[in-house]
């Protein structure tokens, strides 16, 4: 990756991984963009541009001008909030991400596409899920990272784009917090942790899902990304996880820290619905294998660099 172009850039993901490919390649090689105008570091500390990725022509001209080599696409509805909203759910997750597939193509650069343990379904093996299994998803979601999933491998048969996703797990970081996702929690869990010392999960206990610090995920992007493309054997998408936990899992941690830590719980019925549809655990192996994914925190190391990055903050999001 010399010069990339992010889409979805204010977004859980975005904001950080764009500050991370500055430092690495330099900002001026970094454009960021996102549907909303930008403020704060994602303007000031490099380019920026507002883009609707459904704008196939504006699209184009932004790689085009930018003399992109690389397009990594962030932009989307997560998987509760596309529940209340299917036809936007599609709109931006399949026909926005179709588009910017299609950009990749004729401009000629990588491109990157962000699929989710969402992508299995109730009928996936729940344990240690392979990475090639029964993929049938019960959310809008799941149904669109699916079919991003074999439209990427498509291109690349077909154009020879060279297309990457990674499934990422829930994602824990405390720099943006996610929005209307499922694992959202496991985020949650520690703001309340440092302002109010307790917390009531609307994900039952015993809910198992796979999860990772937000720092190993900006490395999987990149690892994945600048992987020689005669190792890999699979590009969309490889299964990544750091760890399974559910909400006591992370409970216990947080009481190591922050003794007399109590969690509740008031169950929403959706989110718990789309939690009980998706593995408890990932196999990880073809990612290790292929391009060296190694993740560098579990439980316990990340639960102490959450609590006091959060309390460094004062617990505030931003
Ligand atoms: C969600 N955080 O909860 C996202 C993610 C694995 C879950 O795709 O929808």
């Amino acid at each position: 990756m010399k010069r990339v172009v992010v889409t979805g850039s204010g977004g859980q993901i975005g904001s950080e991984l764009v500050p991370h490919l500055r430092r690495l390649y330099g900002a001026e090689r970094v454009l960021a963009t996102d549907l909303r105008p930008a403020s704060g570091p994602l303007a000031e500390g490099g380019p920026f541009a507002c883009l609707d990725v459904r704008d196939g022509e504006a699209f184009s001209a932004l790689v085009r001008h930018f003399r992109a080599d690389t397009v990594l696409h962030l932009a989307g509805l997560l998987s509760a909030r596309g529940e209340k909203d299917v036809a936007l759910a599609w709109d931006v997750n399949v026909n926005g991400s179709a588009t910017a597939l299609e950009v990749a193509r004729q401009e000629g650069t990588a491109f990157f596409f962000p699929s989710s343990i969402a992508a299995f379904g109730p009928s996936t093996p729940k344990k240690e899920t392979p990475q090639e299994t029964l993929q049938r998803p019960t959310t809008i979601y799941g149904v669109g990272k699916v079919a991003l999933e074999l439209l990427c491998d498509y291109y690349h048969l077909k154009f020879g784009v060279d297309t990457r996703g990674l499934r990422f797990p829930g994602l824990i970081s405390h720099e943006t917090q996610p929005g209307g996702g499922t694992t959202d929690y496991a985020v949650h869990i520690y703001y309340e942790a440092v302002r109010k010392g307790n917390y009531t999960s609307f994900i039952a206990p015993g809910t198992f899902m796979d999860m990772m610090y937000m720092a190993d995920a900006l490395d999987a992007v990149v690892g994945l990304m600048e992987a020689d493309p005669a190792r890999l054997v699979h590009r969309n998408a490889f299964n990544i996880s750091a760890m399974s936990v559910d909400p006591e899992a992370i409970a216990s941690a947080i009481g190591k820290v922050i003794p007399g830590f109590t969690i509740a719980y008031d169950v929403d019925p959706l989110r718990q619905a789309i939690a009980e549809s998706w593995p408890d655990s990932l196999d990880c192996s073809a990612a290790r294998k292929e391009w060296d994914f190694a993740p560098r925190y579990d439980l316990e190391t990340m639960t102490r660099e959450m609590l006091d990055r959060i309390a460094s903050k004062g617990g505030r999001a931003a």
